[in-house]
């Protein structure tokens, strides 16, 4: 029943900052799907008989990728298939259903907030038994074997019925489909206070929550609506769609610029909360206070210890790099431990797994803790919602006294979509070149260079470095430029420049950060040159 079929290698199977994503067309070549599936089994050992976890975010494509893996994973050797129900899990609830049920590993079919459709984007990433995105050996190990490989094994089954919750079998390996819901929900349910957080609804406080016509439309509609007893039409835009109703499930203040609208207003609800495609990242709007997702993380540390889950505090805080220092100030008040790691959630593994952390964060809008590992916007959205029942303040109030506290650190990220790859190389390497020159130099009044370097990272638990990781501006006043090529596009490149600065306790709070960065965007465009090299004359996205 054990097919082996012959096929050739593609030269473009390198996974990504998370996993590997493509157009939807160029995962529809014969055998791509095929051929990724078969490089991440040759490159894992010792899962005979064990439980593989697949789960997607609902978007086109997932339907026919699953059914393939499926058989695939059946041919290779794997005891026992999880499924979600119609293909779904959210990928935070991946990460629990993979630790929960100590599956020997998952795979999460999505291409994050990116597009979906036929004309959109596709992706898959293998993640290990703790639940977590595989670390870069493994991934390493991917594409070197996707770079030979010249056979696939599959089996000679028709598809799974995806629809219905129960158990069905696969030549030898069984397959479970279960409901996408019920175990994340269990698991929110022993981290946070719902007892307030449904008398902070049931006390009239109003929130929207936007599913971008994602995966988190069915867990927002159970925890909110259901359980929390928010009333029906909190949760919009809550029903999975293969094309995400034709938008962009990316929660930023673009794409979600309406909801944003509505909070500044007078007539809006007390909070606004939205997440992307795959449920990972999440976008927090208070009455009149936009949280940047930098402050956000800062934030969830400093209150964390509000939520039953992490009563007895915290043990350490990671971020990435790129993300504004504004946590670091709580870990230091904290006396915690404090990590700054390269963009991709996978980097937070590690440092989850040995204790050094409980709570991590990025500038991308993903927050989470060692419940999973993953990031988690629905967990974002439930700390906050029980922060703010517990303190009783509004979110802008909350945001106030923590800048009160530990100053300000306004943060913005331009970035420049779709450039030429080898023109947006050329900048890289060319700012690159300049870095040894700047220290000590003086750029107008106060901004003074501290250090320049390229990031590189050394793994304080496994050893690994990674270098190369984004090239680093700092100053004297705490200030950062930081300009790196996202790992996540699927054409072209995409040129991130990430800008900081500091305001003290007893500062200024209060300024337009766009205005209060500019000084920071000048010096980044006399270094970088990108507006004459990219012919842009301006950002495609501001976050
Ligand atoms: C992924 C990674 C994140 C990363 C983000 C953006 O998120 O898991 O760690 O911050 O991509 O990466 P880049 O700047 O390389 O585009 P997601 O939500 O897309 O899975």
């Amino acid at each position: 029943m054990i097919q082996t079929v012959k096929t050739t290698p593609f030269s473009d199977q390198k996974p990504g900052t998370s996993g590997l994503r493509k157009r939807v067309t160029v995962y529809q070549q014969p055998n791509y799907v095929e051929n990724y599936l078969q490089a991440i089994f040759d490159s894992l050992e010792g899962f005979e008989g064990q439980t593989l976890v697949i789960g997607g975010d609902g978007r086109f494509y997932n339907d026919v990728a699953i059914q393939t893996a499926i058989r695939m994973a059946a041919a290779n050797g794997f005891g026992k298939v999880m499924v979600g129900q119609n293909g779904l899990l959210s990928t935070p609830a991946a990460s629990h259903v993979i630790r929960h049920y100590q599956a020997f590993g998952g795979l999460v079919l999505s291409a994050s907030h990116n597009p979906g459709g036929p004309d959109g984007d596709f992706g898959i990433k293998y993640n290990i038994g703790n639940g977590g995105p595989a670390p870069e050996k493994i991934t390493d190990a991917v594409y070197d074997r996707s770079k030979v490989i010249d056979s696939y094994k599959t089996v000679d089954a028709p598809d799974i019925d995806l629809g219905a919750i129960g158990t069905q079998s696969v030549g030898d390996m069984v397959v479970e489909v279960i409901d996408p819901v019920t175990d994340y929900t269990a698991l929110m349910q022993t981290l946070f206070d719902f007892g307030a957080i449904k008398a902070l609804f049931a006390g009239g406080f109003t929130m929207t929550f936007d599913a971008m016509n994602a995966i988190t439309g069915p867990y927002a509609h159970k925890i909110f609506e259901d359980i929390l007893g928010a009333p029906k039409g909190t949760v919009v835009n809550g029903t999975p769609s293969p094309t995400f109703n034709n938008g962009h499930p990316d929660p930023n203040l673009v794409y979600c610029k309406d909801m944003f609208d509505l909070l500044m207003t007078p007539e809006g609800p007390d909070f606004g909360a939205a997440s992307d495609g795959d449920g990972d990242r999440n976008l927090i709007i208070g009455k009149n206070r936009f949280v940047t997702p930098s402050d956000s993380l800062a934030l969830l540390a400093a209150n964390a210890h509000l939520a039953p889950g992490y009563r007895d505090g915290i043990a350490g805080i990671a971020r990435s790099m790129p993300t504004s220092a504004a946590a670091d100030r709580v870990a230091e008040k904290l006396g915690i431990e404090m990590h700054e790691t390269p963009t991709g959630w996978k980097f937070f593994g590690n440092l989850l797994d040995a204790g050094r952390v409980t709570i991590c964060g990025e500038e991308s809008a993903g927050t989470g803790s060692d419940h999973v590992r993953e990031k988690d916007g629905l967990w974002a959205v439930l700390l906050w919602l029980n922060i703010v029942a517990v303190r009783k303040q509004s979110v802008d109030e909350i945001v106030r006294a923590h800048w009160a506290t530990y100053g300000r650190n306004y943060y913005t990220r331009h970035d420049y979509e779709e450039v030429d790859a080898a023109i947006a190389g050329q900048l890289m390497d060319d700012v690159r070149a300049k870095l040894p020159g700047l220290v000590g130099q003086n750029f107008g009044e106060d901004l003074q260079v501290a250090y320049a370097d390229d990031f590189k990272y050394h793994d304080p638990v496994d050893g690994s470095t990674s270098a190369k990781q984004g090239i680093r501006i700092g100053f004297t006043d705490g200030s950062r430029i930081v300009l790196r090529l996202s790992g996540t596009g699927t054409v072209g490149a995409t040129l991130r420049v990430y800008l900081e600065r500091y305001e003290a306790a007893d500062g200024r709070h209060d300024l337009d950060t766009q205005y209060a960065l500019e000084p920071l965007v000048g010096l980044a465009e006399q270094l970088a040159g990108i507006k004459q090299r990219t012919g842009r004359r301006e950002p495609s996205v501001i976050t």
